[in-house]
């Protein structure tokens, strides 16, 4: 069993029961952490209450939009003083403008809905750790969720793809920034699953079937199969690995025709 007892957690980008980041909140406070949780605004406070609900130790919630610099200064004011210092950050958040995330690339890409994407899906993760590297302890763990169309293009993933192959250099350029002060800093790439940020993609339902179909594990990933990651990536099990991309989707990365 992994143990992350005295360690303290931010998790950021719950929005559901389903999201990615309540399941790995759960599995991080399974392993003895003590969680900070943020919510986007004020419509998405009582979804992130409800998680608290269901966790063994009550966590901290604190608002945080990531497309505003104050909200992330203030974040960090406010965690620096119940806890001086923290161990993890989860980032689990990404953003494109709906009418972007379908149809032809090209035509369908604004320099307005570019920006957007980046700032909230890549940028916002280096502007979480540049604001909270002075109160982040040494092999402190960093993780973010990428998707497979960062380096393969996934029909009406669009502007998200080019986002996500941002948040993967991102990643690189992160970990060996802060591998002076032995943090740590992962990707995982997950497979496709049913939460709100999948609910009326057009032709998901489709992707779901594909995956199942040609994976390697004939099977589609559960919220559950990236929290353990998530989970082995933020231990000491992972003191080796920074910088990398992981894979979290039954192996459909690999197959081809
Ligand atoms: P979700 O809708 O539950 O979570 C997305 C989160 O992003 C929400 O909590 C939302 O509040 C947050 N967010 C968006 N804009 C924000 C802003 N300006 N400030 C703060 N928070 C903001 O969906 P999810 O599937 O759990 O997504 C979590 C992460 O996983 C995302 O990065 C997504 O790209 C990634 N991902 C999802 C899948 C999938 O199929 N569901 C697959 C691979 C990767
Ligand atoms: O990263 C994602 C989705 C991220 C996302 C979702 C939305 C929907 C609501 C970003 N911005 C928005 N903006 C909204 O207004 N995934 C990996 C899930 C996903 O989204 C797709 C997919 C898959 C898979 C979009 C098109 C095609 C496939």
């Amino acid at each position: 069993m992994i143990s992350l007892k005295n360690k303290i957690a931010l998790v950021i980008g719950i929005a559901s029961d389903r999201s990615i980041a309540t399941g790995i909140a759960k599995s991080l406070d399974k392993a003895g952490a003590k969680l900070i949780l943020t919510y986007q605004n004020e419509k998405l406070l009582s979804r992130v209450e409800k998680t608290a609900d269901d966790l063994s130790t009550k966590p901290v919630i604190l608002p945080c939009d990531l497309s505003s610099d104050a909200n992330i200064t203030n974040l960090r004011e406010q965690i620096e003083r119940t806890y001086k210092n923290i161990d993890i950050i989860v980032h689990s958040a990404a953003f494109a403008q709906r009418e972007e995330l379908s149809g032809n690339y090209l035509e369908n890409t604004t320099r307005e809905g570019f920006k957007i994407a980046h700032e909230i899906s890549s940028y916002s993760f280096s502007a979480i750790a540049k604001e909270f590297r002075a109160i982040i302890n040494p092999e402190g763990s960093l993780i973010t969720l990428s998707y497979i169309g960062a380096s393969r293009v996934v029909k009406n993933y669009n502007i998200m793809g080019v986002a996500k192959a941002s948040l993967e250099a991102n990643v690189k350029y992160m970990a060996a920034s802060l591998g002076e002060d032995n943090i740590r800093v992962n990707a995982i790439s997950a497979g496709p699953i049913k939460t709100l940020a999948a609910s009326g993609i057009s032709g998901f339902s489709e992707i779901l079937k594909i995956v199942s179909e040609r994976s390697p594990l004939k099977r589609n990933i559960s919220v559950d199969d990236v929290s353990n990651t998530a989970l082995f990536l933020v231990s000491n099990l992972a003191n080796g690995i920074t910088g990398q991309t992981i894979y979290v989707d039954a192996g459909f990365n690999i197959v081809s025709v």
